[in-house]
Formats: structure tokens, C-alpha cells, sequence
């Protein structure tokens, strides 16, 4: 999965494509490098950042979506906690709902169940604007693990196939380095039955142990990214889609082939 970012803050591509016209050469340059599915996202979730209005999020996404599923043949998946954002998203071609979120908000399992498409549940401890203040667990595994059960079992009962659920430990929302590192190391008890994303790519884990600036953080990001294969890990949420592809080449050559 290529991140394809659409806030003027967002935390890497700084606002650079905002343009449909822009977005979509990114979108194609990462499907070219092996991207299978691009993450439109056009609410920041960034530690401390403040919420963004329906209106505002629908700007932003609705054109770039539009424009991919014109213009490209991947799977389009929305970044959003808004059941609204949701609905017009999949009304304009997308295939897929990510949410960092988890289908918490009313009516947010509604609109997955009624559009029967893949959904990405992710944890996260408390919110965005304050999670990274002091996250405290007893067993960041277990109690990641039990979350993500939870979540899935309320998908569930609200009427989405189970052969849709994808969860995701939610590397970096209201975690220390140390709780990240353990989970990675432990990913996979956290899945059960279901497929489980990872998304480390350019994380401040990466500039918190190794001193990095987000835009030198690839190589690192690719390490994690494999040690997440290595663990279970079947999707990987990441910037730099070519080097991560590369490697999984090799990881398959080694192991799958
Ligand atoms: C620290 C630095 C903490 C950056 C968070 C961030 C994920 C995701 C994001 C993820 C899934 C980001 C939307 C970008 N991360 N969705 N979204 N998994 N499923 N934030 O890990 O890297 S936001």
C-alpha cells in the first residue's frame, strides 16, 4: 500500500500533492514501483494535530479519487474515521476503507457493511491531538491484541464479512518506541485469524533511536518493513514503494519460491 497523503501538513510529503494533476503521477509512480493498493488520506494524524471538518476532508479527497479511478488500475483505499467521508469515498471509486479509528464512530460499520468492502482496523490509544503525550500499558501485546479482537468481533456482529477484516497494531498512535519495538517483535500474535498490515514506514520510532530527519529514514523504514514480513505481516503502509517492493522480492526469493 503507497501513502498518498493530501493534507498541506502531512507529515511527509509536506503538502506537495495537493493537485489532482500531481497526486495522480505520485499514485502512478508507486503503482510502476509494485504499489497494489494507494491510501488516500486527507485527515491529518499526526501526534497533536487537530481535527478536520467533513467538508473540508471531502475537498481535499473526493477529485483525487475521482482521478485515480479514472486514471489507474489499483485499488483505491480511503484514510478517514468519518462514516460521511466514507460514503461519498466509495461512491467515487474507492475500494477500501483504512481507519486509524477502528470503525468507532457511529455509523461508521454501517457504511462498510452496506458496501461490503475491505476494511483496515487500526489501534490506537486515545486521540491523535493528545496520544502521544504518556502512553502507559501493563502488555502493550495483549492489550493490542484484545483490542483488535474486540473491534473485529463488533465488525462482525454489525453485518461485515469476516473475510474483509484487515487489523493493523497502529505503530507510533500512542505508543514509546519501546512499545513499537515490542509489538513488531510480537506481531504475530496479534492477527488471529485475520491479515495484519504494518505501517513503520519514516515513523518517529526511526528518528527517535537512530537520530534520523524523515527524510532520510528509507533505509531503516525498509528493515522494519521486512522484520514485519518476517513476523506475518501480509500489507505493508509505506512511502518509498519501490525500495519496500525490492526487498519483498528478495524476502520471497528466500522463502517463497
Ligand atoms: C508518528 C509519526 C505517529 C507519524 C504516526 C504517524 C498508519 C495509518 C497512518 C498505520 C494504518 C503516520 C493513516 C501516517 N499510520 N493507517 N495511517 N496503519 N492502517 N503517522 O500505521 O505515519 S498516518
Amino acid at each position: 500500500m503507497g501513502i498518498l497523503n493530501i493534507t498541506p501538513d502531512s507529515f511527509s510529503d509536506g503538502g506537495k500533492f495537493n493537485e489532482p494533476d500531481t497526486a495522480l503521477r505520485r499514485a502512478e509512480s508507486m503503482q510502476m514501483e509494485g504499489a497494489e493498493i494507494i491510501d488516500v488520506g486527507g485527515e491529518s494524524t499526526r501526534p497533536g494535530s487537530e481535527s478536520v471538518s467533513v467538508e473540508r476532508e471531502l475537498d481535499r479527497v473526493i477529485p483525487i479519487i475521482e482521478s485515480l479511478n479514472r486514471n489507474i488500475d489499483v485499488v483505491v483505499s480511503i484514510d478517514t474515521s468519518k462514516p460521511a467521508v466514507m460514503k461519498e469515498a466509495l461512491s467515487a471509486g474507492a475500494g477500501m476503507i483504512n481507519d486509524v479509528n477502528a470503525l468507532r464512530a457511529a455509523g461508521a460499520i454501517v457504511v462498510a457493511a452496506d458496501n461490503d468492502v475491505p476494511v483496515c482496523l487500526m489501534h490506537m490509544l486515545g486521540e491523535p491531538r493528545t496520544m502521544q503525550d504518556a502512553p502507559v500499558y501493563d502488555d502493550v501485546v495483549a492489550q493490542v491484541r484484545t483490542y483488535l479482537e474486540n473491534r473485529a468481533a463488533a465488525c462482525i456482529a454489525g453485518g461485515i464479512d469476516k473475510t474483509k477484516i484487515i487489523v493493523d497494531p497502529g505503530f507510533g498512535f500512542g505508543k514509546k518506541a519501546r512499545h513499537n519495538l515490542d509489538l513488531l517483535r510480537n506481531l504475530e500474535q496479534l492477527g488471529g485469524k485475520f491479515p495484519v498490515m504494518a505501517g513503520l514506514s519514516r515513523k518517529s520510532m526511526i528518528g527517535k533511536l537512530l537520530g534520523l530527519p524523515m527524510n532520510r529514514r528509507v533505509h531503516a523504514s525498509v528493515a522494519l518493513a521486512m522484520i514485519a514480513v518476517k513476523n506475518g505481516a501480509s500489507l505493508l503502509r509505506v512511502h518509498d514503494v519501490g525500495p519496500t517492493v525490492d526487498a519483498v522480492r528478495m524476502y520471497e526469493a528466500v522463502y517463497c519460491d
